[in-house]
């Protein structure tokens, strides 16, 4: 690849968490929501509604274990809520098959979320825990490797018939995930062994033999999967299965139009988009359909872009990304417009109160950019990691660890989401868990992984992408360097980089200069050579014992949305450093439509506890509309008047953690 400087993400053992907000926030995912979730895959959380994950792998066990004491076992046949088309036996309910047939991914995020847990904390509790649920579900496992409940369960002959719809590759994708991460985080490989055994028995059935099958993923995440499979194993295997699924996807004639989707209609024009199955991905220039799969895509191709040299592919990952971050993302890092599909709406189609904004589409955001990173240091790419790091990714849940969100809205009214059901999808309050539920372990895995995003490294030179307070080992020729960062981010934009080498060695360290930042200062270049590239500071010296200190100027910004966003036209955003606000009802009253920011508004700040978390919120003067003395709907117009009144803005992260009430991120001005 041309021109590029590829890096490296660093393995979770090299880094320690200091920071005071992350390390809170992978404290919360170790004490509070790793147990917690474990309870949701069991269906031991009372009135949240059941996930069957647990029940349905041991249901596929004990299938195995009747086939093999039994010869004349015969296997049932059963129907799945809402998904399965065939013969009507219901079977005993206990050997049913329950929830939507993707549920096993939720066991594969939730140990992939262990993983990273015990890389940081070993804990022997925790540790056996995940044993034994290793042990359940590779009991599950066909003698030929095939792994996925729904089939096994239901129709072992129906097995990759439906690509488009049944998920058995996501399935894989995410067991593979989980199954490195615990194989990395405490040497066993059990789970790897089954994860290696399903994506064999899959290369079986799939590649571009005349015997197999030429499909690929109707929801993407094999293909940055399998990368990842290729890396840890060294097996080309599953590099070229990974490939080969980037590279099908797209071709005439449409792989899913041959399959038998049962009931599920097939004649909705857009079907190709919502796969981003419309045209070969390297021709493909908008970002398009369901988010979740769009972005994991777009990583998986920006993994083989790295991975194989291809310029091709790097540039199509670089016009998507474009799309997305010009286009189609929101203030808040939230992408997906619409809930229609979860799908992107078109260019600029950003509406506030109807927005679906998946927690798992941010957080596909977060792998898409940390891939654009390994592949080409560009600080946009870490601006958008940070802009959903302080935004949709703490504020997807509650403070306290066990209640999320699947929609991010920018604007909500109760009352709309209760009644309205154009806004149905739209949640005032976070639930305790979801019948879908692939936002909340994908959480735990994104911040218990954390670390793994706020350096990367060659050789000679250590980025640090995010002011995320931590230590890091980084080996150089001779000696070995201690990199402590400590940063009061995100609430002030003091940051301090201690480096201590035991021989004075030089390399370099490029500090990225956040994309809100107009102003920052620097101490402790003495005897280095500097240069701005690519929105870092990169510093070159001998290191040997030092200590730089930075201030990135934190002020308090009111932007504005492009006009072609009709939403937000006479309305303006607040942000500090990273952090997107929004005004609350239990601070500002109802009706937070009628309030008014002025456009010189002086702002002050004041530490506040919102259900415990100590944050910086908001003031500044503005107005209230005052409402005229109608008596019939719509009246001559009249000079519209307002009253003073301060209003008080908290960050967004933290909305919806006092009750139910109106929510806004954009005001008018
Ligand atoms: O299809 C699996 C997951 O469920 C998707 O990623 C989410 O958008 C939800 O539809
Ligand atoms: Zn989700």
């Amino acid at each position: 690849m041309s021109g590029n400087i590829l890096s490296n993400p660093i393995d979770l053992k090299r880094i320690r968490i200091t920071d005071a907000f992350w390390k809170k926030e992978i404290e919360l995912v170790r004490d509070t929501v790793v147990p917690y979730q474990w309870e949701a895959l069991n269906d031991r959380v009372p009135d949240a509604q059941p996930s069957y994950c647990m029940h349905n792998f041991k249901v596929a066990g004990n299938i195995n274990r009747k086939e093999e004491q039994e010869t004349d076992y015969v296997r049932p046949v059963y129907t799945v809520n809402g998904f399965c088309v065939w013969p009507d036996d219901p079977g005993k309910p206990e050997e049913r098959f329950y929830g939507f047939v993707f549920q096993d991914s939720d066991f594969a995020k939730w140990i992939e979320a262990v993983a990273y847990i015990l890389q940081q904390y070993p804990d022997q509790k925790l540790e056996k825990v995940a044993d034994e649920a290793i042990d359940i579900v590779c009991k599950a496992q066909q003698p030929d490797g095939y792994l996925d409940t729904f089939y096994i369960i239901n129709d072992m002959s129906k097995r990759f018939t439906n690509l488009r719809d049944h998920h058995e590759l996501y399935c894989l994708g995410h067991l593979i995930e989980g199954a490195v991460a615990y194989y990395e985080a405490t040497g066993k490989d059990r789970l790897l062994q089954a994860a290696c055994r399903y994506a064999d028995c899959v290369a079986e059935y799939m590649g571009s033999g005349t015997h197999q099958l030429h499909g690929y993923p109707g929801h993407e995440i094999a293909e940055m999967a399998l990368a990842r499979l290729y890396e840890v194993t060294g097996q080309e295997k599953y590099r070229d299965l990974g490939l080969y699924f980037i590279n099908e996807r797209g071709k005439r004639p449409y792989y899913f139009d041959g399959e038998d989707h049962g009931a599920i209609d097939q004649s909705v024009a857009l079907r190709y988009h919502y796969h981003q199955a419309h045209l070969p991905v390297r021709e493909q220039t908008e970002a398009v359909g369901h988010a979740v799969r769009a972005v994991y895509l777009y990583s998986g191709m920006a993994d083989f872009a790295r991975l194989t040299q291809d310029d091709s592919l790097k540039a199509a990952c670089e016009r998507l990304w474009e799309d997305i971050v010009q286009r189609k993302m929101y203030i808040t890092g939230g992408i997906g417009g619409t809930h229609i599909g979860e799908s992107f709406s078109f260019a600029y189609d950003l509406p506030n109160d109807t927005a679906y904004a998946e927690t798992c589409a941010s957080i596909g955001m977060m792998f898409f950019a940390r891939r654009m990173l390994e592949m080409n240091p560009v600080s946009q790419y870490a601006d958008v990691m940070e802009r959903e790091l302080y935004n949709i990714v703490p504020g997807g849940m509650g403070l306290e660890g066990t209640s999320f969100f699947y929609v991010n809205p920018l604007e909500v009214v109760p009352e709309a989401c209760h009644k309205d059901e154009r806004k149905a999808h739209v949640k005032p309050v976070r639930q305790k868990w979801f019948g879908c539920a692939c936002c909340p372990p994908n959480l735990a895995r994104l911040i218990g992984s954390i670390g793994t995003y706020v350096f990367t490294e060659t050789k000679d030179t250590v980025w640090v992408h995010l002011y995320i307070g931590s230590h890091m080992e980084k080996q150089l020729r001779i000696s070995t360097a201690q990199i402590d960062v400590e940063s009061g981010f995100p609430w002030d934009g003091h940051v301090k980089l201690h480096v201590a080498c035991d021989t004075a060695e030089t390399f370099t360290i490029a500090l990225r200069i956040p994309g809100w930042c107009r102003t920052y200062r620097i101490k402790g270049l003495e005897n280095a050579v500097t240069e701005e590239k690519n929105g870092y500071l990169y510093i070159t010296k001998a290191w040997k014992s030092e200590c730089l200190e930075l201030e990135f100027l934190m002020e308090v910004q009111v932007l504005d949305a492009d006009a072609r966003v009709r939403e937000d036209i006479g309305k303006a955003a607040v942000m500090r450093g990273p952090v997107v606000y929004c005004l609350e009802e239990a601070d500002n009253g109802k009706e937070l439509h009628l309030l008014k920011m002025d456009e010189d508004a002086v702002f002050e700040m004041e530490q506040k506890e919102i259900a415990g978390e100590s944050v910086i919120a908001l003031r500044a003067e503005g107005w209230r509309q005052k409402k005229a003395q109608n008596t019939t709907l719509y009246y001559p117009h009249r000079r519209t008047e307002y009253e003073r009144t301060t209003l008080t803005w908290i960050p967004y992260y933290t909305w919806a953690n006092r009750g139910e009430g109106e929510m806004q991120v954009w005001t008018r001005i």
